[in-house]
């Protein structure tokens, strides 16, 4: 079983901040989450480094463009590592597997008559690398998205034949029994889609005359390739294409095309044509989640109101930032974030729900059994009941990408754990029955571990952890991937260390709200 995915290249101009990590994060998630159901996973991240925008911050910072390519992707492999991130590939859009990628496409595209030459006068907004018609201008005459005045630029220019394609794409994201059906995801963005298509399709510029900073059109190297088309491009350079036709064949049609709503409209409409135009398979899923703002802004360096992931980890460690930045809105939707609100959830889920059910699970192990607790009488129901509510309630929702409500359900299971110490009160056992008392241990420890398995993809190394702390035997990822594959409940021995005891109290530790409200952070 083959799964490939991808996240947007990101722009090299600028750090990563907390939108571009929830997007990678989220990709993270949901490849592990493949790969713990046996898949063979591609997941694919990059850096998008051509085009006037990073020419232009290039010489603003007194840079060559490529020196600030190499610096900041350098910077964005760094934070991906900070984060834990299992990429597969990292492709750079000025490595000369792409330049041979990029080649191919466009001569394929020319021979078949997809490009044509025409001068073009429109206006052009940097920010985002695009003509935008006069419609789409606000009413201050700004670029909708940077509200910024775009420039008025006269060019003569290659052009995409994007209008031949309008019936064939819209054919291929309505109908869902059509051989190439793209689905677009969420429902209401398709729907955007749809709509804009409707509207009709006006061919787009493939070239610029006046970038310099970007890939010769293989016929005329005069001009360069449109940043956005040599970007698109990455996803078939990133598994070998045109080079290594086996691995292509093997990874290619993506299964899903990862990014936020602000660039859908290029992989879902524009990508495919491209596609088309060289007549390969198209991708079979594009899913744009929300945009964040912070404390009701839109993040921008301008502003200063930026969370960067370093700040994050520095604040709640890896494990907790890659779960609040996926967590804390729900996944598609557009939502606020405010350091207050990660704390509130960092403190409620994990160190009152999880950080409690495996502390207080271990000191009881600890108080009662000095750590040896014997298995007699061990009755499965709790264990039984979680894990039954975790296949039903988690697996569907990741499979949907429903990452928020999906991590709802390891919280319930949490809960429900935690619930039933409390309804079992081991400390009143304690003094009658010590077998009954060993047996409700022994069944918080097996539902700890079924959660562990699930913690997995979101908390990759707070899982492994929790796995051996509680003594867990043999490699979690393992036994994960067992496990997924036929649910039959591991029966673990528990060899439960006196010097873990000490990594349980320091698993999550609760964050003062007074520290978050940091008078120069909030507004
Ligand atoms: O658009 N909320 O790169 P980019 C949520 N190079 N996600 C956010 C976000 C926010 N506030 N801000 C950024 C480009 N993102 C092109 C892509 S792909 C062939 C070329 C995330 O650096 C989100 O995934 O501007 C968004 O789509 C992406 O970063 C834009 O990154």
């Amino acid at each position: 079983m083959i799964f490939y995915i991808t996240t947007p290249i990101y722009y090299v101009n600028d750090i990563a901040h907390i939108g571009h990590s929830y997007t990678t994060i989220a990709a993270d998630i949901i490849a592990r989450w493949k790969r713990l159901n046996n898949f063979d996973v591609f997941f694919l991240t990059g850096t998008d480094e051509h085009g006037a925008k990073i020419a232009a911050a290039a010489k603003e910072k007194g840079k060559t463009p490529q020196d600030l390519c190499d610096e900041m992707s350098a910077k964005f492999k760094e934070v991906w590592k900070l984060l834990n991130i299992s990429y597969t590939d990292f492709i750079r859009t000025t490595e000369q597997r792409h330049f041979t990628a990029v080649e191919k496409i466009i001569q394929i595209l020319f021979n078949k008559r997809f490009i044509f030459k025409k001068k073009y006068e429109g206006l052009y907004c940097v920010g985002c690398e695009r003509f935008y018609p006069q419609k789409d201008i606000d009413e201050n005459g700004c670029c909708p998205f940077h509200k910024t005045k775009p420039i008025l630029q006269s060019e003569e220019n290659y052009f995409f034949k994007l209008s031949a394609f309008q019936d064939s794409i819209l054919k291929r994201i309505t109908n869902p029994n059509h051989k190439e059906h793209i689905e677009i995801q969420p429902e209401e963005r398709k729907n955007e889609i749809i709509g804009k298509l409707k509207n009709g399709l006006e061919d787009i510029s493939l070239s610029r005359s006046i970038v310099e900073w970007g890939i010769p059109l293989p016929f005329d190297k005069k001009q360069t390739v449109y940043v956005w088309v040599d970007a698109l491009i990455n996803y078939i350079t990133g598994i070998g294409y045109p080079e290594n036709t086996t691995k292509f064949q093997k990874y290619w049609p993506a299964d899903v095309h990862l990014m936020a709503k602000d660039i859908l409209w290029f992989h879902a409409v524009i990508w495919p044509a491209i596609l088309m135009g060289a007549e390969l398979p198209l991708p079979k899923q594009v899913y744009a989640h929300g945009f964040f703002t912070l404390n009701g802004d839109k993040m921008s360096k301008s502003l200063g109101n930026v969370i960067s992931p370093q700040e994050l980890v520095n604040k709640y460690g890896v494990d907790a930032s890659r779960y609040l930045t996926v967590t804390i809105t729900p996944f598609g939707s557009d939502g606020d974030i405010s350091w207050q609100g990660l704390t509130l959830k960092y403190n409620t889920d994990l160190a009152n729900n999880l950080g409690n059910l495996v502390s207080r699970t271990i000191k009881m192990a600890d108080k009662y059994f000095n750590l040896k607790v014997p298995q007699t009488n061990f009755d499965l129901d709790l264990v039984k009941k979680v894990a039954g509510f975790l296949k039903e309630n988690f697996i569907v929702n990741m499979n949907n990408m429903q990452l928020h409500k999906a991590s709802q359900a390891l919280q319930n299971a949490i809960a429900l754990v935690n619930k039933q110490i409390e309804c079992d009160a081991p400390w009143k056992t304690a003094k009658t029955d010590a077998d009954k008392l060993a047996s409700y241990i022994y069944s918080y420890l097996q539902a700890a571990d079924i959660i562990a398995l699930y913690l997995l993809p979101f908390m990759p190394g707070t899982a492994e952890k929790i796995w051996h702390i509680m003594g867990a035997s043999g490699n979690i990822n393992e036994i994960a991937k067992k496990y997924f594959a036929d649910f039959i409940i591991p029966k673990n021995g528990f060899s439960i260390s006196k010097s873990q005891l000490q990594n349980t109290e320091s698993l999550f530790p609760r964050i003062s709200l007074t520290v978050v409200f940091n008078k120069k952070r909030l507004k």
